[in-house]
């Protein structure tokens, strides 16, 4: 028998996302407010490691709360290029930065950021700094996250700065209440991709037949969330029919946790250099260097062709 699984990407609908903004304010989910708070207290110093008239290209933006942080100490940014598949939230937020933020050049793509994408050409000079909060990288196994990670170098190009957001591993019990908040929020976040496939595909799943369920890994260092079946059933998608087994799970999420070394050491093997590391001890924000050997030559002879 095969195991089920489902991409955690697809979470990400506009209930989806909804859904995750609320999960961020749970008391239980402290990675969002961890976050925030070393943002905020080291944004002078981080902001003081951006190269004059920078872009800040930021991955999987969603809302720009936290690059505010960073374009609020650092006015050395000329240009914001926040990267989203969901152009519904990245429009959401534009007016009000262009208000906060008047001689920002803000510039959103509606792209899959693990794919390549194109940096507009009159803004493909600038120097780049990456940023990639919320610690997304974490639902990557370790060794994609490594591929990705020099994808990110691709894009930015040799010599450029990413600020990273990283969970961290700590007591179980944190981050297992973190993942089963007693709300439900988290619970119906995961439901959630039944009710879209059923939305979107023509499913019959029966959202009361399957529980929520998500523990950590301690061998692998993850929060595994799953979707576990109450019982025997059969559901249709499209022409297709799928049987679940009772308590038979389909996977839906990792969300890997590591030390400040063990993603130091990550990053070293994927191009990177560590050059500082800023924590509260929940959680980390990385700043890294894309070693040489890293080019965004593809970006620049497009910008020539224009010119
Ligand atoms: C957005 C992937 C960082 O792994 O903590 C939150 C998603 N899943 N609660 C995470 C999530 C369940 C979140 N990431």
């Amino acid at each position: 028998m095969f195991s089920k699984h489902l991409p955690p990407k697809y979470f990400y609908d506009l209930p989806g996302s909804a859904l995750f903004e609320r999960i961020t304010q749970l008391p239980e989910y402290y990675p969002t407010r961890c976050e925030i708070g070393i943002l905020q207290d080291n944004a002078p110093a981080i902001a003081s490691m951006f190269p004059p008239g920078c872009a800040l290209v930021e991955f999987g933006s969603g809302s720009s709360r936290k690059a505010r942080i960073l374009l609020g100490a650092a006015a050395s940014v000329d240009a914001y290029i926040p990267v989203d598949i969901s152009g519904d939230f990245l429009q959401q937020d534009l007016a009000q930065l262009h208000r906060d933020f008047p001689r920002l050049a803000v510039h959103p793509l509606v792209e899959d950021f693990t794919k390549p994408f194109v940096i507009p050409s009159r803004l493909a000079g600038l120097p780049r700094v990456g940023f990639f909060p919320g610690s997304t990288i974490g639902n990557f196994e370790p060794q994609e996250a490594g591929q990705f990670l020099r994808h990110i170098g691709g894009v930015i190009g040799r010599g450029s700065l990413l600020i990273i957001g990283i969970d961290l591993a700590k007591e179980e019990g944190l981050l297992n209440r973190a993942y089963n908040d007693a709300e439900g929020v988290t619970a119906k976040f995961n439901l959630n991709l039944l009710a879209r496939i059923n939305r979107e595909l023509g499913a019959n799943f029966n959202l009361a037949a399957f529980e929520h369920y998500a523990f950590f890994n301690g061998d692998k260092s993850r929060i595994e969330m799953h979707l576990a079946s109450t019982r025997r059933q059969r559901v249709r998608i499209n022409g297709a029919t799928i049987d679940f087994g009772a308590g038979e799970t389909i996977h839906t999420e990792n969300s890997y946790k590591y030390t400040i070394p063990s993603f130091q050491a990550l990053a070293r093997g994927s191009g990177w250099t560590p050059v500082r590391a800023f924590t509260d001890g929940m959680f980390s924000v990385h700043a890294l260097r894309a070693e040489a050997g890293h080019q965004k030559s593809e970006f620049r002879s497009r910008k020539s062709e224009v010119k």
